[in-house]
């Protein structure tokens, strides 16, 4: 296999973008794939620090105009791995320029921008050029493992969904305001960094959506100083401060539409998690517990057991038999976060080779987006909110 090869420019090269090129360079040396990526381009308006970028993650060459990198005969597939507020612009222009597009997630900064992304992927669609938003722990062997474990039926009726996205990266208030604490390029804060994520993985995983939600959020620290310099999820501060416009923390409550009950807390502000998403799900069979902070375990209960020997199994998610494990070690050797995006990058190719509609679709991109905007709208609004009397201390 491997016959057909695709061109791929990516935009971007800070957190996502290093993550997305150990993908692009590793997923064909693991998984028998149909079509083989070449790391044509990447792209950033600094042409040296670009340069040095495609040297360190192993890409041909580089581009400091996303344009032109799209016009480019020699590109078939453009990866979005800059902020939110640019996502829009470019997947768009790319899609009408007949490249498949893999953008990172939140899909858009706003429902509006979703929408439009949306209407571009279906013209798209039509001639055969096919997109997919990047929701990675989806890809995670214990999560697609969950996913298969509820759709046997093994936990019943789903009755509740309990979710939890813990960081504490900003906790200290002399940490600068980079770009995911600014509203106008990121579009929301914890909410759309990683609760996005949350909704993403336990609709996943239960197969049904949010039918409703109320919303809660805070902005505990209102003024930063602003950054100097800035990669991933750290920064340097410089003279100055400006407005945090952001949420710090988002908590919700929501009903699926099959009925269960979701609760939801996304923060950057639960000192000593540094990315613990813990993922519960109780149903009338059993239960199933996660946290990616030992993300090749799952925990299963099942209320059938008896009494005497019950209680949640750890399951090492390291058998063949899990998703994905047959390409890597034996039994008991882990996998990291990084592997998730591996596991993207290799669905989605299988996908293009078989003329197949890659998932999360940008329409599921759009669904989680209007989730984001209702628990904020829902937050922003006192109608939900009962205010208790003051009592003397
Ligand atoms: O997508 C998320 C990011 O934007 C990540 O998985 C973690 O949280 C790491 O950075 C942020």
């Amino acid at each position: 296999m491997g016959e057909k090869t695709m061109g791929v420019g990516m935009i971007g090269y800070a957190f996502m973008g290093a993550a997305h090129s150990q993908a692009w360079r590793s997923a064909g040396h693991f998984f028998d794939l149909p079509v083989k990526a070449r790391m044509t381009a990447i792209c950033g308006r600094d042409r040296d620090a670009t340069q040095a970028a495609a040297t360190r993650l192993g890409w041909e060459g580089v581009e400091t105009d996303w344009r032109a990198l799209i016009a480019r005969d020699d590109i078939q597939l453009i990866d979005i791995c800059s902020p939110g507020d640019t996502h829009a612009e470019i997947a768009i222009a790319a899609l009408a320029a007949g490249k498949h597009v893999l953008c990172e997630k939140p899909l858009a900064n706003t429902v509006a921008e979703a929408e439009l992304m949306v209407g571009a992927a279906r013209k798209a669609r039509t001639h055969g050029v096919r997109s997919m938003v990047g929701f990675n722990y989806r890809r995670v062997p214990a999560i697609a493992l969950a996913r298969k474990l509820v759709g046997e039926g093994r936990l019943g009726e789903i009755r509740h969904v309990r979710a939890q996205y813990l960081q504490d990266w900003i906790i200290d208030p002399q940490f600068p305001l980079v770009w995911r604490l600014q509203a106008e390029r990121a579009g929301s804060g914890a909410l759309g960094d990683i609760g996005a994520h949350i909704v993403d993985a336990t609709q996943f995983i239960v197969g049904d959506h949010l039918a409703g939600v109320s919303g809660l959020t805070e902005t505990f620290v209102k003024e930063r100083p602003l950054p100097t310099s800035s990669s991933g999820l750290s920064a340097g501060a410089g003279g100055g401060k400006g407005a945090v416009t952001v949420d710090d923390a988002a908590l919700f409550i929501g009903r699926f539409h099959g009925g269960a009950l979701g609760s939801f807390e996304a923060t950057r502000f639960a000192g000593g998690r540094k990315n613990a998403i813990r993922i519960e799900i109780n149903g009338s069979l059993g239960s199933l517990a996660f946290d990616f902070e030992a993300m090749n375990e799952l925990h299963l209960y099942d209320g059938r057991s008896s009494n005497e020997t019950g209680g949640f199994t750890r399951i090492l998610v390291t058998e063949p038999e899990h998703p994905y494990l047959r390409a890597w070690w034996p039994p008991g050797h882990l996998l990291g976060y990084e592997h998730s995006f591996t596991h993207e990058i290799a669905d989605l190719l299988t996908d293009l080779g078989n003329d197949t509609d890659p998932t999360p679709s940008f329409e599921d991109g759009l669904q989680v987006q209007q989730v984001l905007a209702a628990v904020t709208e829902s937050a922003a609004a006192s109608s939900h909110w009962q205010t208790l009397p003051t009592r003397a201390r």
